[in-house]
């Protein structure tokens, strides 16, 4: 198997992983999440309504589908089905699917920041701030929750409506860090856009806390397929991160889970990706799609470019198997060319990062994507109720 990273050690089994999935499905139904549809304003997504139907539990997917139509039983070969249809054909299904479910010309404009950076503890391959390897990313402490409300409320002036606070933590920690930020939620809450969060790992107690602070949603990828996982990070297993997913929705928090292509790993993997995205129920809310940026000093730094028109295929996909989530373009634009973007959003990508900074990496400007949302008449997705 392509081993970029060296690190073949957090190979997960099929049963843990298997278990890990029933837990997180388990804790949507006891908090009713599944019901939960959430459509863009202006747009007519399907309504999840709750009937009673005779057929026997045989019939519980197929009943689900027609109530919701949304599907969760994919099967690993019909993603790679779609994944791998000729792109004409897969850029017009998935712009139909697009339509019937979102606003066409609306793109959710979400900002990041970094709010602890640098000395993370995990060795995640692509990432320039772990403490495994040598980059020129400056650690930085826990900032300031008033600087880190202000820094929202000026996005928030310039019209994004999701604001994502990003640390570099194995796990959210307990004590003053925390409270520091539920306060940054509980003020950037107050700002009335959503509000977003990637900490790493988190408990139940610390979901139900962040919740109650007014966080609307929680970040944690999976990243890639379950066979490729331990070649990128060993410190960790994708049955944890399955756990914590399983947390963020018993707290009632929408999820956002997505991966990074271009990582050295094979089209399967991208497809085992996806399976994994669109059999989790509900599916995530919010899907990000990033491409790997190659940093200096990072194991996965001299991995070669990868083709965009993967990443448009992937963004088609994942359209086509979670019709209602939101499809994010997030890091990587730096990379893809206006005409590449273009592509994305025809796939039925609707949202981007914006501001000249992901968490530690560069993104383009706001003069450049204000310019091309305007030259292709897309106007970024209005404020709305939280
Ligand atoms: N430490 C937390 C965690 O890993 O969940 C939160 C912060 S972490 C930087 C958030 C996400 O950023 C990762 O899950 C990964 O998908 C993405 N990411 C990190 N470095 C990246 C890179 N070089 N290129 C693309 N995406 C990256
Ligand atoms: C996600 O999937 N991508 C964003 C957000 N969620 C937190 C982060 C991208 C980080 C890219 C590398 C960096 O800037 O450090
Ligand atoms: Fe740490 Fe997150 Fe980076 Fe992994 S991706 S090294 S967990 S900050």
């Amino acid at each position: 198997m392509n081993d970029p990273a060296g690190k073949m050690g957090g190979m997960a089994t099929k049963t843990t992983l298997e278990a890990a999935r029933l837990e997180m499905v388990r804790s949507a139904e006891s908090t009713g999440a599944g019901d939960e549809v959430v459509a863009a304003p202006g747009c007519a997504a399907p309504q999840a309504v709750t009937t009673q139907d005779k057929r026997g539990p045989e019939h519980e997917a197929g009943r689900k589908a027609e109530q919701t139509g949304l599907r969760h039983d994919w099967k690993r070969a019909e993603v790679g089905a779609i994944y791998g249809t000729a792109l004409p054909e897969l850029v017009f299904r998935a712009q139909t699917v697009h339509r019937a479910h979102h606003a066409a010309d609306r793109v959710q404009t979400c900002q990041l920041i970094s709010i602890k950076t640098g000395g993370c503890p995990e060795d995640c391959a692509y990432c320039p701030q772990s403490a495994h390897y040598e980059t020129s990313v400056e650690r930085q402490g826990l900032l300031d929750p008033q600087h880190v409300v202000e820094v929202a409320r000026e996005a928030v002036g310039r019209g994004v409506t999701r604001f994502c606070m990003g640390a570099a933590w194995r796990e959210a920690p307990e004590g003053r860090e925390f409270e520091n930020v539920l306060e940054m939620v509980r003020g950037v809450s107050a700002l009335g856009v959503e509000v977003c969060c990637t900490l790493g790992m988190l408990t139940e107690r610390q979901a139900a806390r962040l919740k109650e602070a007014g966080l609307t949603a929680y970040n944690h990828n999976l990243d890639t397929s379950p066979e490729f996982y331990g070649s990128i990070i060993t410190t960790r297993v994708y049955e944890d991160r399955l756990k914590t997913l399983a947390a963020v929705r018993k707290a009632g928090i929408t999820v956002c889970c997505g991966g990074i292509l271009g990582m050295g790993e094979r089209e399967a993997d991208r497809i085992g990706l996806l399976h994994q995205l669109a059999t989790l129920e509900p599916h995530p809310e919010s899907v990000p799609i990033n491409m790997l940026v190659r940093v200096e000093g990072t194991p996965l730094a001299s991995m070669p470019a990868l083709d965009p028109l993967e990443v448009v295929r992937a963004i088609a996909t994942a359209r086509i198997l979670m019709p209602a989530s939101r499809v994010r373009l997030a890091a990587g634009r730096k990379q893809l060319s206006p005409e590449a973007v273009t592509l994305c959003f025809l796939a039925g990508a609707n949202s981007i990062f914006v501001g000249e900074k992901l968490l530690t990496t560069p993104n383009p400007g706001p003069d450049e994507d204000e310019q091309l949302l305007q030259s292709l008449g897309m106007k970024p997705l209005e404020p709305h109720v939280v």
